[in-house]
């Protein structure tokens, strides 16, 4: 590609849990790369997604949120949240129009105050929220940062995504096309296919089974006839965890792994023999080796 015009770049999504980052990026990638629900904090690495047209192509890194960490596993995170911000060429900080500035979003803020990369907020959720409401959100926030645009989206059913997305790219660097244009994520296949089978363990145990859950995905597999065979292992810190990912007679375990398996293959486009086993590795959240070896990068 020898177009001297082309405009590229990396771009931070920053933003309390569940103001709807990962909706956001799956909008306007238009394919499910991160991980979606309404469990605060699913999504544990950058995750990014790549944007590619004609004119341009941005490089989305979707942080966790930041937050005070209470574990390795969330000085892991807030670790990456913040250098992941020294690394971009412009920050997306998502709040919710549904609710009022709080302690998260301050958090951020004082963050954001040390960076020097132009900040848009994005005011996502309008389709929640009257004009007045918008208004008054708008009020809250303004004075806080010096902001590149405040600029309102609903995510969920892209109203004002593309606007968005070309006021980035107007204020995008010239540079080169990265990745390959069909390419949406650079993370490895293991990666994904882990967080789409921690996604289904959130949301079909709640509440019972809290953020203790890694996913080792041992093996992806292909065979000549263009199928997949996967075998993941759900690790878990205490035995009532494990039951009740198991569930009567192996229900539980069945269902995830059949949910799980069908977003695998429409991620992939073959077919998927997904196994899944469970395993209990006590407090495997405090052991700094362990992390690296379940693939969450420094
Ligand atoms: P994240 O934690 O910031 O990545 O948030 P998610 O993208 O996982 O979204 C959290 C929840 O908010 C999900 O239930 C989304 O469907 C919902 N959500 C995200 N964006 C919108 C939006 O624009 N409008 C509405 N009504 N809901 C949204
Ligand atoms: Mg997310
Ligand atoms: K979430």
């Amino acid at each position: 590609m020898d177009n001297p015009n082309y405009k590229s770049g990396f771009v931070a999504l920053i933003g309390r849990p569940n103001v709807g980052k990962s909706t956001l990026l799956n909008q306007v990638i238009g394919q499910k790369v991160a991980i979606m629900s309404n469990v605060a904090q699913t999504t544990r690495n950058k995750i990014q997604g790549i944007y590619t047209s004609n004119d341009a192509q941005i490089v989305f890194i979707d942080t966790p949120g930041i937050h005070k960490p209470q574990t390795k596993l969330g000085d892991f995170m807030e670790r990456s949240a913040l250098s992941a911000l020294d690394e971009v060429d412009a920050i997306l900080f998502v709040v919710n129009a549904t609710e009022n500035k709080g302690a998260g979003d301050n958090f951020i803020i004082e963050r954001l105050k040390k960076v020097h990369q132009p900040i848009y907020l994005v005011i996502n959720k309008i389709d929640q929220v009257k004009p007045e409401r918008l208004l008054d959100i708008k009020a809250q926030y303004e004075q806080s940062l010096d902001y590149q645009k405040i600029v309102p989206i609903s995510a969920l059913n892209g109203n004002n995504v593309d606007q968005l997305i070309e006021e980035l790219v107007n204020h995008l660097p010239n540079g080169p096309q990265y990745y390959p244009a069909d390419q949406v994520s650079d993370h490895p296949e293991r990666f994904v296919v882990g967080e789409m089978i921690r996604e289904k363990v959130f949301q079909l145990t709640r509440q019972e089974v809290p953020h203790s859950v890694a996913i080792d995905v041992e093996q992806i597999k292909r065979r000549d006839d263009r199928t997949i065979d996967i075998s993941a292992t759900i690790i878990v810190e205490r035995p009532g965890q494990k039951g009740i990912i198991i569930g009567k007679g192996g229900s539980m375990l069945k269902k995830i792994g059949t949910m799980a398996r069908e977003d695998i293959e429409r991620l992939m486009g073959d077919k998927v023999y997904l196994k899944l086993w469970v395993k209990v590795v006590e407090g495997w959240r405090d052991k700094g080796s362990m992390l690296k070896s379940y693939g969450y990068r420094k």
